[in-house]
């Protein structure tokens, strides 16, 4: 039993969010949509990572780990902004060798927003 624990956790470790923050534009100063600061765990519903995905981070290990013009063009938190739009990268030309085109991040590809409002409501996410 200790060992399946030990092999989880080591598991969770390994599959941290900042192994992946690099991947995507502005991964690191995506803004928290709850409070002021940044969203540390980009793919997850919880803002310092680790748990349940939200719809960004389905999205991007459906799509493989890898940002491009498919996942850029998503809106995969369903508020009416593309992923990349969210992530300043609304022409979806940024890649890990190409970083130079970006804006800053101006909000959550994983995180309806404004949370809490109307066209929000069929989102399960509550800050
Ligand atoms: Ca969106």
């Amino acid at each position: 039993m200790l060992k399946v624990l030990a092999l989880t956790l080591l598991v969770s470790a390994v599959l941290a969010y900042p192994t992946y923050k690099p991947l995507i534009p502005n991964g690191f100063s995506v803004p928290n949509p709850c409070q002021q600061g940044i969203w540390q765990g980009v793919g997850h519903l919880a803002h310092l990572g680790a748990g349940p995905l939200n719809p960004f981070g389905e999205a991007f290990r459906n799509n493989g780990f890898k940002w491009d013009r498919t996942l850029c063009m998503m809106d995969s938190d369903n508020d009416g902004r593309t992923n990349g739009e969210e992530l300043g990268d609304a022409a979806c030309r940024w890649s890990e060798t190409n970083p130079a085109r970006l804006t800053a991040a101006s909000g959550h590809p994983g995180i309806c927003e404004p949370v809490g409002s109307a066209k929000c409501a069929g989102s399960n996410f509550r800050c």
